[in-house]
């Protein structure tokens, strides 16, 4: 029951309440316009956070798109400086400039946040070479959504990184929509696994409901990579059960396939499993729930508590500084 399966699940199951228990949160605090500007979140899509930041090393850089809460909260971000930064506060990690699209953390190694789909891709790419340079032996984890597979920039980075054998995990969250755009209606080849091996890189399509299989697949292809094999790119199968951003009237799909995908929610899935293997009781969910419910708080707190930038500071860090 302690063994370290037990403890994996359990640290994985933590990280996706986490997430979700701090989202619910943020929907409220958004509605009450403590958080303003846009906002996506990854309420269902958990596992993949959880998974891949479970694998990933403390050295490796992480590069993400402006779904990235879940992704900084299971880096490490702390949770006070992801909300500051949320509230626009100084505290936040990137002195409430970045907002919730652009988390940025360079001590955890967190390379943002990113507005631009499929802008996260070159950074990546050129982080990974920065470390094959300098002989750093790291792997970068490059994050991105099915939408970016329409951009330019994905196919010259995908070939670039075959080609160089750079050390870049490519991790696409397949969640089936790019805003209002169903898969099937933007991609002719909608297999995104097989789409980026044709780009000569090892690639693979994973249950991205599953945090253990994809903590798992991430792994793999980590060692893989360390071991100078090139590149690997994994298909995350997810699913977002909220709408793309805060104001979206989602009818561009049907509410029976947002049911069903429910049925597969990563946090039930898990928890009931380790219910049934011994593994968990309602003892240490609650303990789970109000450890998360505490650290919301002591958040929640911290970016209220937080200073607003003053307005003489505006132009600070866009023009250099004179000397
Ligand atoms: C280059 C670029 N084109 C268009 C947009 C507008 N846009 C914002 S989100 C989005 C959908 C992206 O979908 P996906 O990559 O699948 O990520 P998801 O939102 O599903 O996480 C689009 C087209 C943008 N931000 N950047």
């Amino acid at each position: 029951m302690n063994g370290p399966r037990a403890k994996q699940r359990r640290e994985l199951l933590r990280q996706m309440i986490r997430i979700r228990r701090f989202e619910e949160r943020c929907v409220e605090l958004y509605s009450a316009a403590a958080i303003r500007g846009f906002m996506h979140l990854c309420i269902g899509e958990e596992a993949v956070a959880a998974g891949i930041m479970h694998a990933a090393g403390p050295d490796d850089p992480v590069v993400s798109t402006y779904r990235e809460h879940g992704h900084a909260l299971a880096r490490g971000i702390p949770m006070e400086a992801v909300l500051a930064e949320m509230y626009g506060r100084t505290n936040g990690c990137s002195r409430g400039r970045g907002g919730s699209m652009h988390l940025f953390d360079a001590g955890h190694r967190f390379y943002g946040g990113n507005a631009i789909v499929a802008g996260g891709l070159p950074v990546a790419v050129g982080l990974a070479l920065a470390d094959r340079m300098s002989g750093r032996p790291r792997a970068t984890v490059c994050l991105f959504g099915d939408g970016a597979v329409a951009e330019g920039e994905f196919h010259e980075c995908l070939n670039l990184a075959a080609l160089w054998r750079l050390p870049v995990l490519f991790c696409c969250e397949n969640n089936l929509y790019a805003m209002g755009t169903a898969i099937e209606r933007a991609q002719a080849e909608t297999d995104l696994a097989t789409r980026a091996a044709s780009y000569g890189l090892s690639s693979w399509a994973v249950d991205g409901m599953d945090a253990v299989a994809v903590s798992e697949a991430a792994e793999r292809a980590l060692r893989s990579i360390r071991g100078g094999s090139g590149p690997c790119f994994l298909e995350l199968r997810t699913y977002r059960f909220r709408a793309h951003s805060m104001y979206d009237p989602e009818r561009y799909r049907d509410k029976s396939e947002v049911q069903e995908w429910k049925r597969r929610d990563p946090i039930e899935r898990m928890s009931t499993l380790m219910r049934d293997e011994g593994e968990l009781g309602d003892r240490e969910i609650a303990t789970i729930e109000s450890e998360v419910d505490k650290e919301i708080r002591n958040a929640i707190a911290a970016a209220e508590a937080g200073p607003l930038e003053p307005v003489e500071d505006l132009t600070r860090f866009v023009y250099s500084e004179r000397s």
